[in-house]
C-alpha cells in the first residue's frame, strides 16, 4: 500500500463526512420547502446560511466514533453512541426518537426498532442519512459491507426498505471511494434485492438518458423522508454531477428533505472527489463546537487510519 494511496483514501474519507456535513447543514434552513420556495431563500446564491448541521450528522458521528473505538462494528455500542449524543433540538424524526427513548428505558438495542410502525419498523431514510462511515469502513469489502450496513440500520431502522436503502446509500459511498462512478449503477443493481430498489436504480438511468427535468426527479424518484423516495435521488443528484458544489446544491434544490438528500448526496461526491473539492466558505462556515467541523475531520483522520492499519495487518 503506497503513501499515496493512503493519502488519497484519507481525503475521500475527510470528503465523505465533511461533504456529509456540510450537505446537510446547506439544506437544513429549507427543510420541507417546495422546491420554489428554497429557490427564493437561496435567490442570492448558494452561502451556507447558519452552517449548523442537524440529527443526519450527529448520528453519522455516533457510528463513526463507534467503528473507531472497535475497530469494526458493536451494536451495542452504537447504540450508546447515538444516546449520548443525542440531542433533541437536531430535529430527530419521530421513529428514531421512540427507539432512543426505549433503549434508554432499558429495552434491548437489537429489537426496539421492531416495536415501531404497528411491528413493521421504520423505512424512514434516518438509517441511511448517517450511513456514510460503513461505506468508508468497509469500501473494499461489498459483502461485509451490506451485511454491516443492516445491523447498523436495525438499531433504529427494522423494516426491509429503510434498510436496504441505507445499505445501498453505503455501497455508493464504497463505490465513490473506489472511484467507480461510471459503473456505479450497474454495481448497485446487481446486489439490490428489493423490487423496489431495482426499479428505482433503473429509473435513475432513464432519468440520466434523458436530461429529466426537476419536476421529473422529483415524481419518480422522490424527495420524501421514506428511504426509498430519497436515497436513489441522492445517488441520482451525484451522478448526474461533474463536481461536488453541482451535485449538494441539485440535492437541496429539489426541495422536501433537503438536509438528509443533500447529506447523503455530500457524502457520496465527497467519498469520490475528496475534501478539496468541498467549497470552502462552505465548509469554513460549518459549526465548529465540541462536536463540530475539526472534530468530524478528526474522525475521518483515525477512521481511516483504523482502516488502513487493519489492511496492513496490523491488528
Ligand atoms: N409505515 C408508515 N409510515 C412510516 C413507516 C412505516 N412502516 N416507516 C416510516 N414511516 P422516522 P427517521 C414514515 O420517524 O427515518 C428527520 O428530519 C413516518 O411518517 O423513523 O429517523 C431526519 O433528518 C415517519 O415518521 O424518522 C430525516 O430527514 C417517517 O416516515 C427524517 O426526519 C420518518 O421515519 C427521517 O428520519
Ligand atoms: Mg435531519
Amino acid at each position: 500500500m503506497g503513501l499515496d494511496f493512503q493519502i488519497d483514501v484519507n481525503a475521500k474519507f475527510r470528503g465523505a463526512m465533511l461533504g456529509g456535513a456540510v450537505g446537510d447543514a446547506l439544506g437544513a434552513p429549507v427543510e420541507g420547502h417546495p422546491m420554489e420556495k428554497v429557490r427564493s431563500v437561496y435567490s442570492r446564491g448558494w452561502e451556507m446560511i447558519h452552517g449548523r448541521y442537524t440529527d443526519d450528522t450527529e448520528m453519522m458521528i455516533g457510528i463513526a466514533e463507534s467503528l473507531i473505538a472497535n475497530k469494526g462494528f458493536n451494536g451495542a455500542d452504537m447504540a450508546l453512541k447515538f444516546i449520548r449524543n443525542y440531542n433533541v433540538k437536531r430535529g430527530y424524526g419521530p421513529g428514531t426518537k421512540e427507539v432512543l427513548r426505549r433503549i434508554r428505558e432499558g429495552e434491548s438495542w437489537a429489537e426496539a426498532s421492531e416495536k415501531l410502525f404497528g411491528g413493521k419498523g421504520s423505512y424512514g431514510n434516518g438509517a441511511a442519512m448517517r450511513i456514510a462511515p460503513v461505506g468508508l469502513f468497509y469500501f473494499d469489502t461489498t459483502d461485509m459491507l451490506w451485511e454491516i450496513a443492516y445491523k447498523t440500520s436495525n438499531i433504529t431502522h427494522s423494516h426491509e426498505l429503510g434498510k436496504a436503502g441505507a445499505a445501498l446509500q453505503a455501497l455508493a459511498v464504497a463505490l465513490a471511494v473506489r472511484g467507480q462512478k461510471e459503473d456505479m449503477l450497474l454495481k448497485l443493481k446487481e446486489v439490490a434485492k428489493t423490487d423496489m430498489y431495482k426499479g428505482k436504480v433503473g429509473k435513475i438511468k432513464a432519468l440520466l438518458d434523458e436530461s429529466a427535468t426537476e419536476k421529473m426527479v422529483i415524481s419518480e424518484l422522490g424527495n420524501g423522508v421514506a428511504a426509498f423516495e430519497s436515497v436513489p435521488t441522492a445517488i441520482y443528484s451525484f451522478l448526474r454531477a461533474g463536481n461536488f458544489k453541482d451535485s449538494v446544491t441539485y440535492a437541496v434544490s429539489l426541495g422536501g428533505d433537503t438536509d438528509t438528500i443533500g447529506a447523503m448526496t455530500g457524502a457520496i461526491s465527497g467519498a469520490y472527489y475528496g475534501e478539496a473539492a468541498i467549497p470552502k466558505a462552505w465548509v469554513e462556515r460549518l459549526e465548529d463546537g465540541e462536536k463540530g467541523r475539526g472534530y468530524i475531520v478528526k474522525l475521518a483522520d483515525d477512521l481511516c487510519q483504523v482502516k488502513l492499519q487493519l489492511l496492513q495487518g496490523r491488528y
